[in-house]
């Protein structure tokens, strides 16, 4: 997508300080970080949110996971994180590329508000 900012993340055309990529999936950090490690995992193919995927995105959806359980282990949090998207505007979303938090390093507290 020509405007979204996560596209130009996972192309490279912009700078993010990358913690893990693959074909599929590129992990970095959030730049307005909510707890010691906040890393975003986001497909390199562009999907504007959950609800916008298919079941052709099936299997991109299991490799996302997959890949934030290897984030959680670079970062050394893999005892203890958080993972969510903001489904909408509603929920917080504010980039329309689906992408998913990994949020640790702190006590997360629940329901998280
Ligand atoms: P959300 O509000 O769920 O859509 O999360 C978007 C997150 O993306 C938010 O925590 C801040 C982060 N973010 C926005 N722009 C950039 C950027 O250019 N670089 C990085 N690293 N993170 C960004």
């Amino acid at each position: 997508m020509a405007d979204c900012i996560f596209c130009k993340i996972a192309s490279g055309e912009i700078n993010a300080k990358v913690v893990y990529d693959d074909a599929d999936v590129v992990a970095f950090l959030d730049l307005n970080p909510q707890a010691p490690t906040h890393a975003l995992i986001v497909p390199r193919r562009h999907i504007d949110r959950l609800t916008a995927a298919t079941e052709a995105d099936a299997e991109l959806l299991g490799k996302l996971q997959l890949a934030a359980a290897k984030v959680a282990k670079v970062l050394k949090v893999e005892g203890a994180f958080r993972l969510v998207t903001n489904n909408g505007k509603g929920a917080g979303q504010s980039v329309d590329h689906l992408h998913y938090h990994l949020l640790g390093g702190r006590k997360l507290l629940w329901p998280p508000g």
